[in-house]
This record gives structure tokens, sequence and C-alpha cells, in this order.
């Protein structure tokens, strides 16, 4: 009898790929991965979940963090569905991740059996790769493609169905090797060119964003905007890729941009984006540049050639990751002592939209946030999802250096608690911080007890302002005073959180916070702090008040 089952060989195979955690909610489908994973457990936890939208968000998390796949398992039909929007998160932040969905035996497959869908076609637009594995001899080539697919070139989310069947079949093969992403470098004729270009610019501008970044990118990112002295601003959520408290630091490009970062964006004459696709929160959507040609010489680095004039055609393209052209260029070839005094006007802007306004009730997220920046270790991680919350961590926290920032370019609710799961498993020994708002917790607030059985100490805080406080923006400025769809009555967030083990404490007024955040940080099991805003609060220009009356600042 061949020695190995399918789900034997599938673990191995992952384990090949030194896949350190697979991250699911199981299935009566995929049993016999399940116990194959039984012998690797020590090298290989499967980190059981309470919602396969938890589970894909880790995944997805891990990706982002680690730069390979997050392995996610979730069971046919319904957890199939339920893991969707972590697969469409990491499509359009560029994640590798392998998604591994349990299937219907091919004795009864296509007769709409029970939990019975069609992979390929429910993810064909938003996967990279939907595929089925029919064979358990094919494993191990559809797992090392998989692996390669997801990380190369634009990375992305693959899945792969595993009909029951298949994973009980036998067989005797080798396991694939362990394979790595595809490099991709420019040619020193491009490179050339891009150095005389910049030299030459007269208002000059780098923005970096995307994945397939790696710390050697980063730093060599820095010497790069060092050495040629170019101001630096990071892309929507990738504002982790350049240390904001260096003085070429220019500030993010994103939601709620500083109008006049947005300025500098549009009278840039020499745009070098390096693995940022340019996406519509880059974008300011797709006002900052115009489409198809830019008024800006556009220099556009990108891992995957199939993004360089997709929506804007630049004056040079180069299909590179951020690493190999980083490591290319020639900072010197592209100074113009005329550029120092730029990337200082650049960052004095950024400080001065940083400064403190004042903030209507008794908690001022300006201050708090702040402390946090003041507070916070230089490996920490802070992780967020979306919502008019995010926007005070964005604007006045400082990513980079060794800081991380784990947030959904995909603009998605929900990532805040499963992707601060995932970034402590991965790294026990760091300070990991989940900012929510009340509507992005209760979202995927489930895994709050994943943290919990697995003793993670994560800080979530809770921002309650009793509203889907970003929808509620936007009816204030289009429909004033029709409040419909947006009012939230919460639970005591504290007071749920000690239900499920953890740590937890309420946050009414400024001065509360930072003791309470030192009790919550040292807590060796998962902690959380409900901090209860003015619902005036509820933008940084303006009051809900001044909202109404149309009286934004921007
Ligand atoms: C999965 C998902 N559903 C809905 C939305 C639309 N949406 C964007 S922000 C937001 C409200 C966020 O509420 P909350 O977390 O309380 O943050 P607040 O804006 O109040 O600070 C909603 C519903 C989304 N982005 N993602
Ligand atoms: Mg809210």
């Amino acid at each position: 009898m061949p020695s190995r089952t399918g789900g034997e060989i599938l673990v191995a195979n992952l384990v090949a790929q030194r896949a350190t955690h697979a991250f699911g909610v199981p299935g009566e489908s995929y049993l016999a991965v399940l116990d194959a994973l039984y012998n690797v457990r020590d090298r290989l936890p499967f980190v059981i979940c309470r919602q396969e939208g938890g589970a894909a968000y880790m995944g997805e998390a891990y990706g982002k963090l680690t730069g390979r796949p997050g392995i996610v398992f979730v069971t046919r039909g319904p957890g199939a569905s339920n893991a969707a929007v972590g697969i469409h998160t990491a499509a359009q932040d560029s994640t590798p991740m392998v998604v591994f969905v349990g299937q219907v035996g091919s004795d009864t497959v296509d007769r709409e059996a029970f939990q019975e869908i069609d992979y390929r076609r429910m993810y064909g637009s938003v996967a990279k790769w939907a595929a089925q594995i029919d064979r358990a001899d094919r494993i191990p080539e559809y797992v090392a493609r998989a692996y390669r697919m997801a990380m190369s070139g634009r990375p992305g989310p693959v899945v792969l169905a595993l009909p029951e069947d298949m994973l009980t079949a036998r067989a005797d093969v080798t396991d694939a090797p362990y394979v790595d992403a595809i490099a991709a470098a420019p040619s020193r004729e491009d490179v050339a060119a891009v150095q005389a270009r910049l030299r030459a610019a007269r208002k000059p501008l780098v923005i970096v964003g995307g994945s397939r970044w790696d710390d050697d990118a980063r730093e060599a990112l820095q010497k790069f905007s060092e050495a040629a002295a170019l101001p630096v601003a990071c892309a929507f959520r990738h504002q982790d890729l350049f240390d904001n408290r260096h003085p070429n630091y220019a500030g993010d490009v994103g939601i709620g941009i500083n109008p006049k970062l947005a300025a500098r964006v549009r009278d840039a004459d020499v745009l070098l984006v390096i693995g940022e696709r340019l996406g519509e929160m880059t974008t300011s959507g797709y006002t900052l540049l115009d489409v198809p040609v830019p008024r800006q010489a556009v220099i556009h680095v990108h891992p995957g050639a199939e993004e360089l004039g997709r929506v804007y055609q630049p004056e040079i393209a180069i299909a590179a990751t951020p690493g190999s052209f980083l490591a290319t260029i020639d900072a010197g070839a592209a100074r113009s002592d005329t550029h120092a005094a730029l990337a200082a006007d650049a960052h004095a802007d950024y400080d001065t939209w940083r400064a403190p306004r004042p903030v209507p009730g008794d908690v001022d997220l300006w201050q708090i946030v702040r402390w946090l920046d003041d507070r916070l270790p230089d490996d920490a991680i802070l992780t967020n999802g979306a919502g008019n919350f995010a926007t005070w961590i964005h604007r006045l926290y400082r990513y980079g250096g060794g800081r991380r920032q784990l947030a959904p370019y995909s603009g998605s609710m929900g990532y805040g608690v499963p992707s601060a799961v995932a970034a402590k498993l991965v790294h026990r020994e760091r300070v990991v911080v989940s900012w929510n708002g009340d509507g992005e917790f209760l979202m995927n607030g489930q895994e709050l007890a994943t943290a919990v059985q697995y003793g993670l100490a994560v800080v979530f805080v809770v921002v309650d302002n009793g509203m889907y406080g970003t929808i509620r923006m936007h009816q204030e400025r289009h429909y004033p005073g029709r409040v419909s769809g947006t009012e939230l009555r919460n639970p005591d967030f504290a007071a749920l959180a000690r239900a499920y083990g953890a740590h937890g404490e309420t946050v009414g007024t400024t001065e509360e916070f930072a003791p309470a955040f030192d009790r919550a940080v040292v807590s060796t099991g998962p902690a959380l702090l409900h901090v209860k805003v003015d619902p005036q609060a509820i933008t940084m220009n303006a009051s809900l008040d001044e909202l109404r009356a149309n009286r934004e600042i921007p």
C-alpha cells in the first residue's frame, strides 16, 4: 500500500515550505488533514479560530508580516463563504496567502451535494489562482505552485479545493522543495534613466507602498532617501515602510491626506513610485494624478509587470521588487542639492499636521495617541481595520523604524482583532496593540476567545462612539440631521472582555488612559480598554455639530 494519505502529503509539503502556523476552523471535510497536523503540532500548530473570517484575516496578517503565505484551512461552502473577506483583502492588499477549502468527494461532485460549491467560479475573479487538487500524487506540485504564485509578481491569495476522498487516498510521492518568490530586477539602462530624471527634477517626491518589502529593502530605502536627499511619502496603510520620525518623511498619501502633502503630490514634477500600485485611496480617488497620463513624470517600480500602466501610463516603467531596485540605484547620481530643502519642508508640514487641536468631550484621542507614540517601543505592532477611529493613529502615531502597521488597504472592517492575534502568535516578544472602533471590534470580536485560548497578551483598544461613525460622517455631509442605519447600542466592552477571561477596563477620561494602558500591557494575557469617547468627536477635523453645519476645517 502506498505510504501516505493525501492529508499527510499535504501537511508534509506545508512543512517543507516552512509554514509555522495554519489558521482555521475545522470541518468534517478535511479530517485527514487535521489528523496529519496532529503529528506536527509542535512545528506547525493549527490555530483554532472562532469564525473563518477571523481565520482568513489572521492568514492575511501573517502574510503581511512575514512575506510568506498565510495558511488557512476552512470547510466547504459555509466555511469558504465566511473566509471570503480575508481573501478579498489579500487580493486588494497584494498579500501572499494560500487558502485550503474542504470539498465534497468526487463520488458526489456536481450534484450540489451537501455544502458543495465550485471554488473556481466562486473565487475565480478575486484569487490569483483557484484550483482543485484531484489526485493525492499531485499535491506537491500544487502546493509548490501555490506558494510561488502567492508570493511572486504582485502577491495575492490562492485558493485550493481539497476533495474529501483525495485526502484519504494514498500515494507515494516526493515532497516539493522549499520555494521562494521569483526575483524581478531592473535593467541598468532603466536605472540610469531614473537617476538622470531625478537629478534634473525640480520637485521630486518618492511614494512607497505595496508588498514584497523586507527589512533590507526598508533600510535601503532610508539610505537612498538620505543619500539622494529625497522626501518620502508612504501610501495608504503602508506607513511603516519609512521611519515616520525621519527628517525626510513627508507623511501618508491616504484617506484624509494632509492638504499640503496632496498639493506636493500634485505639484511634483517627478514622482518615483516604488512598490505601490497607485490605488484609489492613495490617489485621493484618482484625482492627484490624471488618468491615463499624469502631469507628473511618473517612474513606476512594481514587481508585477501587469500593474505597470494599468491606470497611469508611466514615463519609466520598471518591473522590479523594491529591494532589487533600491539595491541597484546609485543615490549619488540621483542627487541634487536643491532637493534637501524640499525634504525638510515636507517634514515640517508633516509635523504641523500632527499638532493637537481641541476635541469635544472628556477623552482627547489626540493626546492619547500622541502618548502611545511616545510610550510604545520601537518594535511595536499596531493593528486596525476601517473606521474614523483609525484616522487618529494614521495621522498621529509614527510608524516605521522597527514599528509595524497591520491595516487593510482594502478598507475592510473587522481586521483589527484577528490581525493582532496573528501578530502576537508570530512575535510573542513584541508589544501588539489592536486599535478598534465599536463597530469594528464586534465584526470579529469573537477572536478575543482565540487570544485567550492561546494566552496572547494583546492590548485591544475599543474606541466607542456609539455609532458607525464613518458612515454617520458621510450621512451628515450629504443628508444632514437624518440619522439612518448608523446608531449602535453597545455592550459593556470591559465586562465582555472579562467574561472571555481577559483583563478589561473602562476609560472615561484622557487621564485614565495611560495608567490603564500600563496595567493592560503588563497583563499576562489579553487585555481590553473600553474608551468611551464623546459622539461629538466624530472626526479629527470637525465635531458632529460642525459637520452638520458644513463647517469642516481640512
Ligand atoms: C466589512 C465592512 N463593512 C462595512 C464597511 C463600511 N464601513 C466603513 S467604516 C464603517 C463604520 C466603522 O464604525 P466604527 O468601527 O464604530 O468606527 P467609527 O467610524 O465610528 O470610528 C462602516 C460600516 C466596511 N468598510 N467594511
Ligand atoms: Mg464607532
